[in-house]
């Protein structure tokens, strides 16, 4: 019987992971943790909700006692944007939490999932097929703490024998919590806008490439990461993970099949472009389809169809 926790259980990711795991595993042992933001009906009637603030180590100490927790999905982190704005809360969130979390977990005997992200990578990382092991010296304070975050859960495991797994995701694209504060977000507002308003600013330029997944396959791969045969792990966390790489101009002409009339047009955010130019245009996922068996079901034909059949029906 496991008895999980997922921190960030609001979030973007965290909110329909905690959903899924709560399918699989039983409402009653899946623990949605919050922090500032309350959990909707969704989540507050289908299982177990608490108030965990991972900054803090007692609180996550006493969550974890409480249910007889044996695996953390630890989702609460700050997005890439947010974290250029505010460094500070950024190392606090995404750094002195996840170490907590990793303690904790140490302590009572937890698996762990963490995510990173493309965002572990920078300008003098090769950005075209970018392999699983490779130059990692991103130039913002997420990358920093992403990079710190996998060195950490590599660590816990070598030295303490933490069940320690992750993924460095690229950007999610989902239709029911909004992202906050990252520099993938466009690839989500797009699609909101192309229903709403038949137009769309983008505030990245044309012709930025980025590794790109639909929600249903990020949280297949959390899953199928945490469930895996262990002895066929050799990177265990920072598996390179993908679905699809395109820019601005592919996403629009993919919504323009569906919406004729959507028109696509720009105003890029330097701070935003910075950072995206200096992430993977896309990623060698090679290591995670050999080592558990990763392949996603969505490309982006099959995600703009189902977005903007979903989004229709949800905004009027
Ligand atoms: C962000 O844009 O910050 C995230 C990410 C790719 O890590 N979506």
């Amino acid at each position: 019987m496991k008895n999980i926790l997922v921190t960030g259980a609001v979030g973007q990711i965290g909110s329909e992971l905690t959903m899924e795991l709560r399918k699989r595993f039983g409402n009653d042992n899946v623990v949605a943790g919050f922090h500032r933001t309350k959990p909707g009906d969704i989540l507050k009637n289908s299982g177990p909700c608490e108030m965990v603030d991972c900054t803090n180590f007692e609180q996550v100490k006493d969550v974890v006692k409480k249910y007889n927790i044996d695996t953390i999905y630890h989702l609460a982190a700050i997005l890439s944007a947010v974290a250029e704005a505010k460094p500070n809360l950024a190392w606090n969130v995404n750094i002195n939490a996840l170490y907590n979390v990793l303690e904790v977990a140490r302590e009572h005997g937890c698996a762990v999932f963490t995510p990173s992200s493309i965002g572990a990578f920078g300008e003098s990382t090769p950005l075209d097929n970018t392999p699983q092991d490779t130059i990692q010296r991103p130039s913002t304070m997420y990358g920093v703490t992403k990079v710190a975050g996998e060195l950490l859960c590599d660590y816990y495991f070598k030295r303490f024998g933490v069940d320690t797994r992750g993924v460095r995701y690229p950007g999610i694209i989902s239709n029911e919590t909004l992202p906050g504060g990252g520099t993938t977000d466009y690839a989500v507002e797009i699609y909101y806008e192309a229903i709403k308003n038949k137009k769309y600013t983008c505030n990245l330029g044309k012709g930025t490439f980025l590794d790109m997944m639909y929600m249903p396959d990020a949280i297949k791969a959390a899953i199928d990461l945490m469930e895996a045969d262990p002895a066929k792990l050799k990177h265990r966390n920072a598996f390179n993970v993908t679905a699809m790489s395109f820019d601005p101009e592919m996403i629009a002409a993919s919504i323009k099949k569906i919406i004729p009339e959507f028109e696509l047009e720009y105003d890029v955010d330097p701070v935003r472009q910075a950072i995206a130019n200096s992430w993977p245009n896309s990623m060698d996922d090679s290591a995670a389809r050999e080592e558990w068996g990763w392949k996603p079901e969505y490309d982006l034909e099959a995600m703009t169809k189902d977005m903007l059949d979903v989004l229709s029906k949800k905004i009027k």
